[in-house]
């Protein structure tokens, strides 16, 4: 099975807007192409360049007041129980710090007139950004690459003619503590530092004694022609071809130690590929990206427009008569996965690694009450395993800074991460009371190491990550409380809140599924691991008071402990349905109930929303089996986006780039719109009495996708799917079993164990 259409982007103008620019990555450096025929403007990133220094952010003291907090929220007294919280709870700082634009590369040719024939594209087969033109009787090519193995990002200028290539280029600092040398012959470097003052908006000014210095070097080779310095830049005349290799490091070395070398880093990546010519990165580049990207190739079939320029194909709302559309954009979310998240590196931050602005919407952070995770939800089922890595480990740090939060917060063990963290990993809770003060930032990332594990298999990452979730569990055991106004003695969260959603509470629907669905797989690991057995009781027990999910007077899931839901709310976060997806414990098989309740406060909050939200209920409609509903809300994420500014109501839509808008630019929706089609085409989270995951095929297939493949998705229990169905009806279902796991399927209403075990390697095949 191939993927029917070209796997690219592609325009017949260059970039103006930034969010028309194209994207590339290697996980740590990343860079917007944005192909000018005049000037090529190349901005760049690199995964650690931040403003702060290692910091503990715990507020001391906090603990103190926990128990007035919880007293005042038991009283009814919301307001004030905020304000005491905003005094003495909060994070101090009260913000995090924010990710920051490195450079530009800027490069003139000043002897282009006038061009023909000009393209710009990007291919996601190969992840190449590429530029072609025709001036002045010679056809040009640019070709931008981020090689993960050679740790660079590097371009190359070609011509079909010998002696055509004239140019200057040079570098441009947004940073104000930053300058341009002379490095060797064909070499300029730029180095700085961050301030050592920043005032986060509304704060005062915070003073560092370490800020990250960094540094950049850009390196040419020169076939034919020239090169020279002139005032800082490179000029380039009459060569015959040339490649600019960029090389680019901070001190960073982890959220503790900032210590490092960048000159001596930079120097050491370009000192490894000196005999490297452009065809040896390219083909290792080559070789590393496609080892990932092959593995998933989908066909939804051909519309109208899918020849057109995406551009175009976006304004002729593509989503009605090209199915191909949401195609492109499923691989789209894979090639970004894996432009920004690789093994060794920073996770995908809320612009994934793309970033132009020192003072980025959001500060281009780690929103954890959705955010985050959103991000991550194609990796497993999209076989991209390798790139969740950056967020498992990220949790092993999160929980060094989170025991600290933990104790000096709320007295209690294990660790604790609020709704955001930055590169410094900060854990307590931020901004505001209202909506910072949510507790299940860590419970709800540790849903994600347990399902790398059920995905994969790996014991021995389970060993390793185990207890971070058993700290996570412990701080549970101590910080959950019996409401004091309910005679079933139910455990609740408290305070805490419903993402961002009606302010301190005390039981948000939201933290009880997550709790629940946390102390859930410790359980289950413990029992893998034969760990812990009497945590095992003390958690079985627990679990079962902890507050259940209610139905409401409207027949809707109850987003608080209190039946006081608004039918008309169309507020963007959708918390309390986490247990219909992400987690699972609402769903149409075991809890239909609930799942009808689900669905009814689904319907009230809309079909409109910001971004991420539409990647949201995508998932969510997928769960519930409608995939016409499903393909609606894909529809609204994939239209063009109108707004650039910051906006928390309706908004979504993509950018002529394909990059989601919340607005503005947020890479979440992205991933939800991948995770969201691959959850409408296989689904693996139901399980049978003996603990077996379902492979459900095609459960939430729209009526308009006809016809199509999908080949190489993940399932829990370590299958690796390949489906092809016609006339909306399943054809032939692959399962390449990864693990020698029982093989059981559901396909229409029909559950089949396929095979009671299987061969691990073997392919096992069915047909209905
Ligand atoms: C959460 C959301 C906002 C935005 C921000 C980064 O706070 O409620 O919509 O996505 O994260």
């Amino acid at each position: 099975m191939t993927d029917s259409t070209p796997l690219e982007l592609w325009y017949e103008q260059a970039a103006e807007a930034w969010e028309e620019a194209l994207p590339v990555g290697n996980g740590r450096l990343g860079a917007m192409v944005f192909g000018g025929v005049k000037v090529e403007r190349i901005q760049f990133n690199e995964s650690t360049l931040w403003v702060g220094e290692p910091r503990d952010y715990s507020h001391p003291g906090a603990s103190d007041h926990l128990a007035e907090i919880r007293q005042l929220l038991f009283d009814g007294k919301q307001k004030e129980a905020e304000q005491l919280a905003m005094a003495k709870f909060m994070s101090v700082p009260l913000g995090q710090m924010p990710y920051q634009s490195f450079a530009d590369i800027r490069i003139e040719y000043p002897d282009t007139e006038s061009v023909e024939g000009y393209r710009r594209e990007l291919n996601l087969d190969e992840a190449v950004a590429r530029t072609t033109y025709h001036a002045g009787g010679v056809q040009y090519t640019r070709e931008v690459i981020a090689s993960y193995p050679d740790q660079v990002i590097a371009m190359r200028i070609t011509a079909d003619r010998p002696g055509q290539i004239s140019f200057i280029a040079g570098f441009r600092s947004p940073h104000a503590d930053s300058s341009v040398a002379e490095g060797g012959r064909n070499e300029i470097v730029l180095s700085g530092t961050m301030p050592n003052t920043f005032e986060p908006r509304g704060q005062t000014l915070l003073e560092f004694k370490n800020p990250l210095k960094f540094e950049s070097r850009l390196r040419l080779r020169v076939e034919g022609g020239s090169v020279d310095h002139i005032d800082g830049r490179l000029s380039v005349k009459d060569a015959n071809a040339v490649t600019l290799v960029l090389a680019a490091a901070t001190s960073f070395k982890d959220f503790r130690d900032v210590s490092g070398d960048p000159a001596k880093a930079c120097e050491n990546v370009l000192e490894a590929i000196q005999g490297k010519d452009w065809a040896d990165l390219k083909a290792r580049h080559l070789q590393d990206y496609q080892a990932l990207f092959h593995r998933v190739s989908i066909d939804l079939g051909v519309g109208t427009n899918t020849n057109l320029p995406t551009d175009e194909r976006l304004r002729l709302e593509p989503e009605s008569s090209d199915p191909s559309f949401a195609a492109l954009v499923f691989q789209y979310g894979r090639y970004l996965l894996t432009s920004c998240s690789r093994q060794g590196g920073q996770p995908a931050n809320l612009q994934g690694i793309w970033n132009d602005k020192l003072r980025p919407p959001w500060d281009s952070k780690y929103t954890c009450n959705i955010n985050t995770e959103m991000n991550y939800w194609p990796a497993e089922v999209t076989n991209l395993s390798e790139c969740h890595e950056p967020l498992l480990s990220a949790l092993e740090e999160l929980t060094v800074s989170g025991e600290r939060t933990a104790t000096t917060h709320y007295n209690a063990r294990g660790w604790v991460l609020h709704h955001n963290f930055d590169l410094w990993r900060g854990t307590a809770p931020i901004n505001h009371s209202n909506h910072g003060l949510w507790v299940t930032g860590g419970a709800w990332l540790c849903q994600h190491l347990w399902e790398h594990y059920e995905f994969g298999g790996d014991r021995e990452f389970l060993e390793r990550v185990y207890p971070i979730m058993k700290g996570s569990a412990l701080f549970f055991v101590d910080f959950l409380i019996e409401d004091p106004r309910n005679e079933k003695g139910w455990l609740i969260s408290t305070p805490s809140n419903s993402p961002e959603n009606g302010g301190l509470v005390a039981g948000p629907t939201m933290d009880h599924q997550i709790i629940r669905g946390l102390l859930g797989n410790v359980i289950e690991a413990s029992l893998v691991l034969g760990k812990d057995a009497d945590l095992r009781e003390q958690l079985t027990a627990m679990r079962a008071r902890i507050a259940p999910n209610q139905i409401g007077k409207y027949g809707q899931l109850q987003e608080w402990l209190e039946d006081k839901d608004d039918p008309e709310n169309k507020h963007r976060h959708v918390s309390h349905l986490w247990g219909l997806y992400p987690g699972s414990e609402i769903n149409w098989m075991d809890t239909p109930e609930l799942s009808a309740a689900a669905r009814q406060s689904l319907l009230f909050r809309g079909d409109e929303a910001t971004g991420w939200s539409m990647g949201w209920k995508v998932n969510f409609w997928a769960r519930l089996l409608d995939g016409d509903h499903a393909k609606l809300i894909l529809g609204n994420l994939m239209r063009p986006a109108v707004s650039k500014g910051i906006s928390t109501k309706a908004g979504g839509g993509l950018y002529p780039n394909l990059f989601d808008a919340h607005p503005p630019f947020q890479i979440d929706g992205n991933f939800g719109a991948t995770a969201g089609i691959a959850e409408m085409l296989l689904q693996s989270h139901l399980q049978t009495v003996d603990g077996s995951h379902v492979l459900h095929l095609l459960p939430a297939l729209p009526s308009a996708w006809r016809q199509g493949s999908i080949s190489g998705l993940r399932a829990r229990n370590g299958f690796e799917v390949s489906i092809l169905w016609d006339d909306g009806v399943l054809v032939r279902a692959d399962f390449k079993s990864l693990l020698g796991k029982p093989l059981v399927v559901l396909s229409g209403d029909k559950l089949k164990v396929l095979h009671p075990s299987t061969r691990q390697g073997e392919t096992y095949t069915f047909s209905p």
